[in-house]
């Protein structure tokens, strides 16, 4: 079994004592930080939502996966992260009311962040208000990123979309949608100026609205 490989079986089984080590060993041997992401950790939280779907595996096993994911993250974190803090300006970020997945969020923000902009995290299950509060109180943002991972909170979405555009952002800010269900065809329906299906291209996505 490759590093990489024992890293996702880690993830999958719920090793949280083994993580940290086992990713910082791996990184001692040289290999590549993002694809220790996205082969070993992205990979390993796909396998286990198979699972889940297939009922292999219930929430509380779902819960441990993600918490040794998170944790591998950290380790990873100063791996993936570049030294042009904050010189692309603020980006706001969120998941939608009702969702309490963050994984992918995070990861979107370790990316935007990477690419140069000063994160605002509003957490998880953030009503559409809130981003709207978050834009009165930073008026030089110019990009806000909503994530949902489960198709009953699209509507949500849709929602924060409108609210913020009714707020008094429509021409101000660009919104950029993202998460397991979204797609393009979708982000176009609610007037999202962005849909990227993965942290990596939202990076790159975030520099283009911006330049
Ligand atoms: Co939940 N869950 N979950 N879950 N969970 C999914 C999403 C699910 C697909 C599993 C399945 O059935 N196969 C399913 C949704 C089905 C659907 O809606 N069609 C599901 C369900 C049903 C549920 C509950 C309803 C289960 C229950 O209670 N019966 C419940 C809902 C709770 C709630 O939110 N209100 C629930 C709960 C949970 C946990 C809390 C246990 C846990 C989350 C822990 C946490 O996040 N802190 C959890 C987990 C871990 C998952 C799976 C297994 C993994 C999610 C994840 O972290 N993926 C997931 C199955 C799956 O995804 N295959 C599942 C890894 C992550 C890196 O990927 O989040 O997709 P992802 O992010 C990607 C892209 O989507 C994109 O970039 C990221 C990185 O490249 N992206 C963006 C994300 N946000 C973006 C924003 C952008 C751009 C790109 O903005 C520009």
């Amino acid at each position: 079994m490759s590093k990489i490989q024992e890293i996702a079986a880690a993830i999958e089984s719920g090793k949280v004592k083994l993580i940290e080590g086992l990713v910082s060993e791996t990184l001692e041997a040289g290999e590549d930080p993002n694809k220790i992401l996205d082969e070993g950790m992205v990979a390993a939280m796909g396998v286990i939502g198979a699972k889940f779907q297939a009922n292999d595996v219930f929430v509380p096993e779902m819960l441990v996966s993600a918490k040794t994911m998170k944790k591998g993250v950290e380790v990873l974190r100063p791996h993936l992260k570049g030294d042009s803090l904050g010189k692309m300006g603020k980006y706001i970020i969120g998941t939608v009311a009702g969702d309490l997945h963050d994984i992918g969020k995070n990861l979107v923000a370790l990316m935007i962040e990477s690419a140069g902009f000063e994160i605002i995290d509003l957490g998880v299950d953030v009503p559409a208000q809130h981003f709207v509060d978050a834009l009165n109180e930073h008026p030089d943002c110019k990009v806000v990123s909503i994530s949902a991972l489960l198709t009953t909170t699209m509507e949500a979405l849709k929602n924060t979309v409108n609210v913020i555009h009714d707020g008094g952002f429509k021409d101000k800010v660009k919104i950029m949608v993202g998460g397991a269900p979204v797609t393009q065809e979708f982000a176009d329906k609610i007037g999202a100026d962005a849909f990227t299906p993965d942290a990596g291209s939202a990076a790159s996505k975030a520099v283009e609205l911006v330049s």
